[in-house]
């Protein structure tokens, strides 16, 4: 059993108030709060350790690189990968995808009439990038549609797959609604109809359970960094090695050359080839801190409160009545997306449980697409983290009803 007020004091900003409230922070799937043992990770090292990494013959810098470099080696055995030179570090799930758009068009892997399929739950970081590649190379993306209840057309997926379809990419779980998809079910789908290359946004599943890359047989898997307890400005691109080695760089510059002339430039070895210039130093080795938090926390622990979290929250909710729960009879984990009926607006919902001290998110959450298939503007949404409390869900209930009484 966790001790939740242990892993609380861990986090010094859960202790401030807002609005002369304590803070209820409810906003996690936009970025989670970071642990003591992260912030002072970050601090350590420009504190104790900071030069560049990779360039100096100097003591300062072998213990930056070395320290940058068991990081690494943190996040692969994180998601399990089979080799640390296939985890490139990014500034988030943004950057990852399109690092792999540009690599692909760099490469010449696309060309006119190749298919590209998404899905409706897309995040529009994996929407607008797929978009811009498509102008570029001429390809055509294709929309997995969705049923009512949000979760996928697993049909329509298995009917779209065909000798043009180059990339096949989605979410493992839904930002706006928390839906898990059935990613392992859907992976063996496409290989067995197809040779696309799968990219998974992993963004939503890796703050809230054991990612196994190897297992899942995807070809990409991306996430940020700051959503699980690590720093902003991080993030990870994992890819296959194989493929990775095919693939031409993203950005040019320094760290990412073999040799460099005039005439020819030859490009390093992976992971650097996708590491052009000096990386997010302090922020990859709290990265790394991040990972050991949650180690030290244990998966099976996490999903256990988190999953207690949500059925509580679901359960009082419903019961307040005149409120939708989108995608409430799926599988989902660490989000509930609602909306009271007749009264309001989200962000009118979103002020008043501001002033309350809590803290959730409204609006489209960047999925227009989705929020349109539902002909809505947009939800509340209250997620969770390790840190959150049944008594937290109940004052954001007790706050929800207070929102439903002033707007109705
Ligand atoms: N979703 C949310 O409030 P970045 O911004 O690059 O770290 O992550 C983008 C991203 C991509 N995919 C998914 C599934 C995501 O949830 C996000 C970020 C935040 O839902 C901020 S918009």
């Amino acid at each position: 059993m966790l001790n939740i007020q242990d892993i609380r004091r861990q986090f010094p900003i859960l202790s401030r108030e807002i609005n002369g409230k304590p803070l209820i922070y409810l906003d996690n799937a936009a970025t989670s709060q970071k642990p003591q043992s992260v912030i002072e990770t970050e601090g350590k090292y420009y504190h104790t350790l900071n030069a560049n990494v990779h360039r100096g013959i100097h003591t300062l810098s072998q213990l930056a690189t070395e320290e940058m470099e068991l990081a690494r080696k943190k996040v692969q055995k994180f998601i399990n990968a089979e080799h640390d030179y296939e985890v490139i570090f990014t500034k988030g799930t943004t950057e990852s995808i399109n690092l792999i758009t540009y690599a692909l068009s760099n490469s010449g892997t696309l060309k006119e009439g190749d298919e590209i399929i998404i899905s409706y739950l897309e995040h529009h970081s994996n929407i607008v990038p797929w978009q811009m590649l498509c102008e570029r190379t001429g390809a055509k993306l294709k929309v997995i549609p969705i049923n009512g209840e949000g979760t996928l057309d697993l049909e329509y997926l298995e009917k779209s797959l065909t000798e043009k379809t180059k990339i096949v990419s989605f979410n493992y779980v839904s930002n706006a609604l928390g839906i898990v998809n059935p990613v392992e079910e859907m992976i063996s789908l496409i290989r067995k109809n197809s040779a696309a290359w799968i990219v998974i946004d992993g963004a939503q599943a890796v703050p809230h359970f054991k990612v196994d890359v190897q297992k899942m047989d995807c070809d990409f898997f991306v996430f940020s960094g700051h959503k699980m307890y690590a720093p902003t400005g991080t993030g990870v691109l994992y890819g296959k090695e194989k493929i990775l080695e095919i693939m031409h760089p993203f950005h040019g510059g320094g760290e990412m050359i073999e040799t460099c002339s005039f005439d020819k430039t030859t490009y390093a070895g992976l992971p650097f080839k996708f590491e052009a210039g000096t990386p997010n130093i302090a922020g990859n080795i709290g990265l790394g801190a991040a990972v050991d938090f949650m180690n030290a926390i244990g998966h099976e622990n996490l999903q256990l409160h988190e999953n207690a979290l949500l059925e509580h929250a679901q359960k009082k909710l419903l019961e307040i009545g005149n409120l939708k729960i989108y995608g409430e009879c799926a599988l989902r984990t660490g989000v509930v997306s609602f909306n009271l009926e007749n009264a309001g607006i989200s962000s009118d919902v979103g002020m008043i449980l501001d002033k309350l001290g809590i803290a959730v998110r409204t609006g489209h959450h960047c999925t227009q697409p989705l929020m349109n298939f539902f002909g809505i503007a947009g939800t509340v949404r209250a997620s969770f983290a390790v840190y959150n409390t049944l008594e937290e869900v109940d004052i954001l209930v007790e706050g929800v009803k207070k929102a439903q009484r002033m707007l109705s």
